[in-house]
């Protein structure tokens, strides 16, 4: 992606009712007020603001006791799994503003669609705290934030948000990187589905680059497209507090900007969430702003293009 300008269209989606608390609903306004767009912009690329997504009615979902707020969240992915699609298929690259990682049940499910018309297989690199691999059968809380890598894996439960039959992702093609935080059932289920996880530990043990070195080889093998998604959380809480679910032990800024310039100079990257930023629990737009800064990494800004900063 180094050298090649990109036409990045930005989806705002306001979805916090994936979450089980308010406040991710702020995370486009946030994301926008942080500059994500003039940052990219200056980086030479071509960048077109969608506004919010307007949710396409779900009400013939029946209430689930086990999926919160099914229909607001469903409304919010069949709209997303339009928007991203139509965005991919005109030569565009979705930028999704979250939002709860609800979301990305359906930007997923978009890109899905588009590399399956590209015939090439889907990737996804999921830098994140928790696993998000419960469905409504085995989640603690309810809460759909937990949820949607089991529904793009093609869970049967969850099928009806979607039409049937639509392209899902091969678990064996998602790569989690960060995950220190995973619920007994999960555990089972991700080594089940042979999901690929790289914990912290495995981050600690072995390093960052090392670890990318390989997902990238693997992709790039593969001819495959990669979308991203990156929840606040797979940062340590130090750096971004922004965030409903912190979890202590997170990956460090060094950590996170190497990714997003390696993933750069991979070209590899189609698709983008940026999930979970929560403004009402964050420090003076610390989070926001770490966020749009990483964004740019994986946009094309190098270590000696960043402004010098005192503190
Ligand atoms: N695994 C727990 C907690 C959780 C998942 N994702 C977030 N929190 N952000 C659950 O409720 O599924
Ligand atoms: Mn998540
Ligand atoms: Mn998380």
């Amino acid at each position: 992606m180094a050298e090649s300008k990109k036409n990045i269209v930005l989806i705002g989606a306001p979805l916090e009712e994936g979450s089980g608390r308010r406040g991710a609903a702020m995370g486009p306004a946030a994301l926008r007020i942080a500059g994500v767009d003039t940052i990219l912009a200056g980086l030479g690329h071509t960048v077109t603001d969608e506004g919010d997504l307007k949710p396409l009615p779900a009400r013939d979902l029946a209430n689930h006791p086990g999926a919160n707020n099914l229909q607001i969240v469903a409304a919010i992915t069949r709209a997303l799994d339009e928007t991203v699609h139509e965005a991919a298929r005109t030569g565009k690259f979705p930028l999704i503003l979250g939002g709860d990682h609800a979301l990305s049940m359906g930007s997923v499910s978009g890109m899905a669609r588009y590399a399956a018309e590209q015939k090439r297989p889907l990737f996804v690199l999921w830098l994140d705290a928790h696993a998000d691999f419960n469905s409504p059968a085995t989640s603690p809380s309810g809460n759909m934030h937990g949820m949607p890598v089991a529904f793009f894996c093609g869970q049967a439960e969850f099928a009806p948000i979607l039409d049937a039959g639509r392209p899902m992702i091969d678990p064996k093609n998602v790569f989690q990187v960060g995950i220190r935080s995973v619920d007994d059932r999960e555990r089972e289920e991700i080594a089940e589905h042979g999901v690929n996880v790289y914990d912290m530990r495995a981050i600690d043990e072995t390093g960052m680059a090392h670890i990318m070195h390989e997902i990238i080889a693997t992709i790039k093998a593969a001819n495959g497209l990669l979308h991203v998604s990156l929840d606040v959380d797979f940062l340590d809480p130090e750096l971004a507090p922004g965030v409903g679910t912190t979890v202590p032990g997170g990956a460090t800024f060094r950590e996170a900007h190497l990714i997003m310039e390696m993933l750069c100079d991979s070209g590899l990257v189609s698709s983008l969430d940026l999930v979970e930023l929560n403004p009402f629990l964050d420090d003076r737009g610390k989070s926001a702003r770490i966020l749009v800064e990483l964004t740019a990494s994986l946009f094309g800004r190098r270590i000696l293009d960043r402004p010098t900063r005192s503190a």
